[in-house]
């Protein structure tokens, strides 16, 4: 059976690693067409490759910090370059996955950090809002078109050395809702996926660079992989146009809650 995403417009940021990578390889597999972007160029190349090989139509990438509008509005200048091709006048956008984002330390706020703070902010929360609105006239209405964002269990539950991350994810829930209800009547579904401990760069990224801590994280416990969250976004963005998957909290087996997780003795 075709694939629904066959041929697509896909566009993803934060597609240099975790989720975003394998979310490219999995639309690559369903044969979509795909614009991937971060600030990693080099890491993009080589996600490039890798979804051409599982079956991309075309993945093409260009630099994108989404902390910044300016970079913001020239990625999709250039999205919008590659949509409207030599055969083809039309903005068809078909999925957009909002993925770029992360935490940046692990401090409780009585010592927390304003660097951090910002780009948590910048990247989860304003990030959002501006690719999202430069996105928006690249998508067509009725065509059940997808925009999904990817929140976190932490904006839903929050924990100690967390607050900006776990207040920037839920300000990420917020958008969510709020843009469904702009985008009532477009035919333009607005899900978020909200995902519990996988194992990715994320906890690299939060103890910069320090990697036995971030270990530790998944210390004993199986943790989600990024091709678990792939497989999801790509389900979302595959039903029929009548469908809108609004939420989904997606945890590992071995968390039944924030913080509570089963972790087997060595
Ligand atoms: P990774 O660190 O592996 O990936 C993060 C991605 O975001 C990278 O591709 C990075 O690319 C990109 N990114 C970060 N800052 C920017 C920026 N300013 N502009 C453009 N791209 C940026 O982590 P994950 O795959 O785990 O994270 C993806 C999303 O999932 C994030 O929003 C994260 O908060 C969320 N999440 C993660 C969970 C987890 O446990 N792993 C659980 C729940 C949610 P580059 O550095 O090249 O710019
Ligand atoms: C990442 C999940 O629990 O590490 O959003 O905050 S958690």
């Amino acid at each position: 059976m075709k694939s629904p995403l066959k041929n697509k417009w896909v566009l993803i940021t934060g597609a240099s690693s975790g989720f975003g990578a394998a979310a490219a390889k999995a639309f690559g597999a369903h044969g979509a067409k795909l614009l991937l972007g971060a600030r990693r160029v080099d890491r993009l190349e080589k996600v490039d490759i890798s979804a051409k090989k599982a079956g991309a139509t075309q993945a093409w990438f260009h630099e994108l910090d989404v902390s910044q509008t300016a970079s913001v509005e020239k990625f999709m200048a250039w999205a919008k370059g590659k949509m409207i091709g030599r055969r083809s006048r039309a903005l068809n956008l078909h999925v957009l996955v909002n993925n770029a984002g992360g935490a940046h330390g692990l401090d409780p706020v009585a010592t927390g950090r304003d660097a951090d703070w910002e780009t948590t902010f910048q990247t989860n929360v304003l990030g959002l809002l501006r690719v999202t609105r430069a996105a928006l006239p690249l998508m067509p209405h009725d065509a059940g078109a997808s925009i999904v964002n990817i929140g976190s269990i932490a904006g839903r539950s929050a924990y100690a050395g967390a607050a900006a991350y776990c207040a920037a994810k839920s300000g990420e829930l917020a958008i969510t809702r709020a843009l469904r209800q702009e985008l009532l009547g477009t035919g333009i579904r607005v899900s978020t996926i909200d995902p519990g401990l996988a194992e990715t760069e994320f906890s690299n990224v939060r103890f910069k660079g320090d990697q036995k801590k971030a270990d530790e994280v998944y210390a004993g416990m199986n943790p989600l992989t990024a091709a678990d969250i792939a497989e999801i976004i790509v389900w979302v963005a595959s039903r029929p146009p009548h469908v809108n998957i609004d939420e989904l909290l997606v945890k590992p087996t071995d968390q039944a809650e924030m913080g509570k997780v089963y972790r087997r003795k060595k």
